[in-house]
């Protein structure tokens, strides 16, 4: 018998194979386990990209520097993001066909890319991936610089002044990337932030990203190739989430298109595919996928750059969505082109404090960005948005808006009407399903409704979370985001249903609107507040003020 190299005797012969097969399975679960985690370490980073830059890098002491190590600070799994490696094998996560067509590319000379960083309180490890995958997985010639701008982190302050000493010497003078370090002494937010790197930028086109991203293999390659044939068009990656607990990387998916509401809320909507059209060709989108652009840096520029008088954080993807959109531009979504980024739960960082007590911070901040854009951009559409956003009435604005303006002149911009025609309809269906919408107030009360059984309420018509009703025009239903109806129940109970999606059970819900009176039309009795706190159903009096209803805003028939 043959076991181990050696003939043995029967007796042996079971511990050999016993060791041999207790051999084969540790070898099965570390084999297995390198293969689940699939990250690299830095030496194999350099078989990996055959060069010796990194071998400067003592990362895992860069980032035992890192001086916060609280899950919650950061908002995703800083533990797991310090072991997971400097840079790791990603998942191929798109169609089969982009790796095997060559693109059509530009030469370098004409298109090379600015990436613009802007950074608060990030964990050196998640940066540092961020940066390496980049460095890694990006043709060299066509990447021009990288701008990296740290936005006033309250912790960590030595991080940018280290990466600029690390980078330094890992690049010395033999590479040609341009390196733009900037740090803001004080916290600017990131549409700020962004700005400045981009305004000092020199690539013929700009990129921005998150901090906590990781480019897939060949991402650049087909944007340059969209970018090359149309000098108006910005582009986006398909963005793959990262889940901020097991930084698993997912395929993300080709079947969205970006858009938003009339809260102007960022949303992802279903696309359709056209005859002939594959999953992994680029489409049109309304908005961006999410914050991730490239374009021309000078037609960035030229559009007056992200809304300088945005606050912080959000909306200002939106906002140069729908300006490029109607001063001439196109935004294309480019599924062969994969980047990863971690969506994490709630926010990582603070709003500074604002003066309105019934907003948070943060509610107050986005509503002021939001508003910002209504009043730039929606002509009379903006009484939507005030409709579902009342709040934002109060919201002072401290400039005016000659600038926009000039650009909505000189590039003889389209007016928001065109937007809805031509690019997102989908907006445009509000108005053809919906009598009215908005909240509905009785008084100096509105409708409140909490949540589904509860029953409605009547309260201040500024909470910051007052109820948005729509009616539908076809079915006489009263919903709250199209999901809960408004239904007169036994007993006369009013309550908030599921809404019925058949006629039987529709009848209960149905609403007839007889001026300003909300006529049940079941039972034949009208809403009505007689005490000032409390719906009730009662017969109809034209005349009773408890019983008139106003929408915050009526569509044209
Ligand atoms: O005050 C701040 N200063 C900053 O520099 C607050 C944040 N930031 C940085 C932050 O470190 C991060 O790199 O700005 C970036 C975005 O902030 P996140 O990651 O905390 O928020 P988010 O992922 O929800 O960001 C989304 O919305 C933003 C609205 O202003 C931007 O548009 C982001 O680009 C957008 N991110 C994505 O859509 C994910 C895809 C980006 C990629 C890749
Ligand atoms: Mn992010």
């Amino acid at each position: 018998m043959y076991a181990g190299g050696k003939y043995c005797a029967p007796r042996h012969c079971s511990f050999y194979i016993i060791a041999f097969l207790i051999c084969q399975l540790v070898f099965l679960v570390i084999f297995i386990r390198n293969d689940r985690n699939d990250d690299i370490n830095a030496g194999e980073l350099l078989a990996y990209k055959n060069e010796s830059f990194y071998n400067y890098l003592d990362w895992r002491l860069f980032i035992s520097h890192t001086p916060e190590t609280s899950e919650d600070f950061y908002q995703y799994n800083i533990h797991l993001s310090n072991a997971v490696g400097l840079i790791r094998k990603l998942p191929v996560t798109r169609h089969s066909s982009c790796t095997t067509r060559n693109p059509i590319l530009p030469s370098p000379l004409e298109a090379n890319v600015s990436v613009v960083i802007s950074f608060h309180n990030e964990a050196r490890s998640m940066l540092l991936r961020t940066i390496v995958s980049l460095l890694s997985r990006t043709p060299e010639d066509y990447l021009h610089e990288l701008i990296l701008v740290d936005d006033g982190s309250q912790r960590d302050v030595t991080l940018l002044d280290d990466l600029k000493r690390w980078m330094g010497a890992v690049f010395g003078s033999r590479y040609r990337l341009g390196l733009i370090f900037l740090r803001n002494q004080e916290r600017m937010g990131l549409i700020w932030s962004r700005n400045r790197g981009a305004s000092l930028a020199s690539g013929r086109y700009v990129l921005f990203l998150d901090s906590h991203c990781e480019v897939n293999e060949g991402w650049l390659e087909p944007l340059l190739e969209r970018l090359a044939r149309n000098t108006n068009l910005a582009v986006s990656p398909l963005l793959d989430p990262i889940d901020p607990t097991t930084l698993s990387y997912r395929k993300g998916n080709e079947m969205l298109k970006g858009g938003f509401d009339w809260s102007l809320h960022f949303h992802w909507l279903k696309r359709k595919l056209a005859n002939q059209e594959r999953l992994e060709m680029p489409y049109q989108s309304p908005v961006f996928a999410g914050g991730v652009l490239m374009m021309s840096r000078e037609w960035f520029l030229k559009l007056g750059s992200f809304n300088p008088y945005l606050k912080i954080w959000g909306g200002e993807s939106i906002e140069l969505a729908i300006k490029l959109w109607l001063c001439g531009g196109q935004i294309e979504i480019v599924p062969c082109s994969r980047i990863g980024h971690i969506f994490r739960r709630r926010h990582a960082f603070d709003f500074p404090p604002q003066s309105d007590r019934q907003l948070s911070p943060a509610q107050e901040t986005y509503l002021h960005n939001s508003k910002i854009i209504a009043e730039s951009w929606l002509d009379e559409y903006k009484n939507m948005f005030y409709a579902l956003r009342p709040a934002a009435r109060r919201i002072p604005l401290d400039h005016t808006y000659d600038e926009l303006q000039r650009i909505r002149t000189e590039r003889r911009c389209h007016p928001f009407e065109w937007y809805l025609r031509h690019v997102s309809p989908e907006l445009r269906m509000h108005f053809d399903e919906l009598s009215a919408t908005g909240t509905l107030r009785n008084e100096d009360r509105c409708v409140h409704a909490r949540q589904k059984d509860s029953q409605p309420i009547l309260a201040s018509c500024y909470l910051s979370d007052i109820t948005q009703w729509s009616m539908l025009r076809q079915s006489g239903q009263l919903s709250t985001h199209r999901e809960f109806c408004l239904a007169v129940g036994f007993g006369m109970r009013i309550a908030l249903e599921a809404c019925g999606r058949n006629e039987t059970a529709r009848r209960s819900q149905r609403w007839v609107r007889l001026g300003t009176h909300l006529l049940h039309a079941e039972t034949h009795l009208c809403l009505d507040n007689p005490l000032k706190d409390r719906l009730v159903m009662s017969t109809c009096r034209s005349h009773a003020v408890s019983q008139s209803f106003q929408f915050a805003l009526e569509m044209e028939g």
